[in-house]
């Protein structure tokens, strides 16, 4: 049995491991889960079995199937604290349910009574803790499935139940990608009207010549994605209708003909994830086709009393935005464009809003249904319960980009670069300082508006050795960065993108 053992460990992990990149990598959540459901389901009995017959055989599949839930999670393009952790810990946790199991199992077939059965045990994943800026993390650790071994019976029952399920999530699964890809069909042949007010021209020099510089305007393929979403919302435009609700002279219903016919603005709004760490990724700027929120909301006129809109997707989401920003004269878009396309399936088609100024999870609801025109006092959007503050204004940030962590910097004149960002008030200077001497002006780009990010860069002589420098933006109202750390919950992450540069000789 040792043999076995060795050899299931030997062989399993490359396998294991390709297919989890590849899963991680590129399939839809729900494919996912489905699959991650049935793998932990059959190691889980693999390990009940083994360990059966061989102690700390079940503990060792375990371990290894830990070992490459961190691999897959190591290989991913945003690693998160809660990612590493979530394998390890549910290794953990599997080696001390199998155990608990275990010992459940031998009490239970040596006591030979009928009164106690083992427990159900738990197929499926743990519950992971509710954080906003990942996408719902798969447990990449096994479970723990019921200790079979000497009760036959019940082993074919559980093999006969995971087979069932299979098939039914299989059978799921399919279905959704089949509607997915008829929307992603009609989404290739729609053509958007041109905007009625374009954007304004990029100012020349907008765009920094840097090597290692994120690009001004982000393509679609590169943009961030956040949403709750396990698979992503397949709505189809012609039946798509947006209600407007609640505190209105007039309730409204809108569908996607009448709302192309509108007189369409186009402009380049910078979006920002509440969750984006100090120095992280999850941002981008964007050129937005769409119809101004206010134009609506003006056609329902909102009742005295009403100060919030509660947005809706199709799939239920709903983010709460102070309705005096949706009336204002900043540029919140009923959006059905980006970057000179339909919106992307990802990113809300066909309709979501945009608007300058809001962290997402408060303003940027993608697959858009509804508007309800309420109060801060009776509604709530989705992550507030959660831990997370009602009103998301953007706190003013920077980012270093160059030089990139681990590319080597040699001694001389050293270029630094990046971006900052103030959405709807606008950045007016951005500083750099070395080993926390003088704050140095660095040369500021002209932003393309206030509602996007600014490039900036900066040379500078430096002598081989180890520095640490440091970034702060200070927006068009004269107002710094926030120096003190603080985490993303619950309005967003403040101190300053702090990096250390070996400088080589
Ligand atoms: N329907 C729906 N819309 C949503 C979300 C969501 O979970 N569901 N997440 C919001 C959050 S938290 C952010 S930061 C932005 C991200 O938009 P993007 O994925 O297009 O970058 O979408 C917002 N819109
Ligand atoms: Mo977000």
């Amino acid at each position: 049995m040792t043999g076995v053992g060795g050899a299931v460990i030997d062989a399993v992990p490359p396998a294991v491991k390709d297919w989890a990149i590849a899963v991680f990598g590129t399939a839809d959540k729900l494919a996912l889960l489905v699959g991650m459901g049935l793998a932990i389901a059959a190691l889980a009995a693999l390990a009940g079995l083994l360990e059966s017959r061989r102690r700390f055989a079940g503990f060792a599949v375990i371990a290894v199937f830990g070992v490459v839930g961190l691999v897959a999670v190591l290989g991913r393009a945003q690693v998160t604290g809660n990612a590493v952790a979530l394998p390890l810990l549910a290794a953990g946790t599997g080696i001390l349910v199998l155990r608990w199991l275990m010992s459940r199992l031998r009490d239970w077939t040596t006591a030979a009574t009928a009164g106690e059965r083992p427990a159900p045990a738990t197929m499926g994943e743990r519950p992971a803790p509710a954080t906003m800026g990942e996408r719902p993390a798969p447990a990449a650790g096994p479970g723990a499935g019921p200790g079979a071994g000497p009760d036959r019976r019940r082993f074919l029952q559980a093999l006969g139940g995971g087979a069932v399920a299979a098939t039914v999530g299989g059978v799921l699964a399919a279905w959704l990608r089949g509607a997915a890809a008829a929307v992603s069909e009609v989404r290739s042949k729609l053509a958007l009207p041109s905007a009625a007010s374009p954007a304004p021209p990029v100012p020349a020099g907008a765009e920094l010549t840097l090597d290692g510089m994120d690009p001004l305007v982000t393509p679609n393929q590169d943009f961030y994605r956040i949403d709750t979403a396990l698979t992503v919302p397949a709505v189809d435009p012609d039946t798509w209708v947006l209600k407007v609700t609640g505190l209105v002279e007039r309730e409204i219903e809108l569908d996607f003909a009448t709302l192309l016919a509108k007189p369409l603005t186009e402009r380049h709004v910078t979006i920002a994830c509440v969750s984006n760490e100090v120095g992280g990724d999850l941002i981008g700027n964007a050129l937005w086709l769409g119809w101004p929120v206010r134009e609506l909301l003006a056609m329902a006129g909102p009742k005295n009393g009403a100060d919030m809109v509660l947005s809706r997707s199709k799939d239920g989401w709903t983010a709460g935005t102070p309705l005096e920003v949706l009336t204002d004269d900043r540029d919140a878009l009923l959006a059905v464009g980006m970057n000179g396309e339909p919106l992307p399936l990802e990113h809300g088609f066909p309709v979501r809003l945009v608007v300058p100024g809001l962290y997402g999870y408060v303003s940027a609801t993608k697959w858009l249904t509804e508007l309800k025109v309420t109060r801060f006092a009776d509604d709530v959007g989705y992550w507030t319960p959660r831990g997370w503050s009602e009103r998301g204004p953007i706190k003013t940030s920077s980012r270093i980009d160059v030089p990139r962590a681990g590319s080597p910097v040699r001694a001389g004149t050293v270029a630094f670069g990046g971006v900052a960002w103030a959405q709807h008030t606008g950045i007016s200077k951005v500083e750099l300082r070395v080993n926390r001497g003088a704050w140095q002006p660095v040369e500021l780009a002209p932003g393309i508006s206030r509602d996007t990010w600014y490039q900036w860069r900066l040379s500078l002589p430096l002598t081989p050795g180890l520095y640490e420098i440091q970034v702060r933006a200070t927006n068009l109202d004269g107002v710094p960065q926030i120096e003190e750390r603080s985490q993303v919950a619950p309005d967003g992450a403040t101190g300053f993108h702090t990096i250390r540069v070996d400088v080589t000789p």
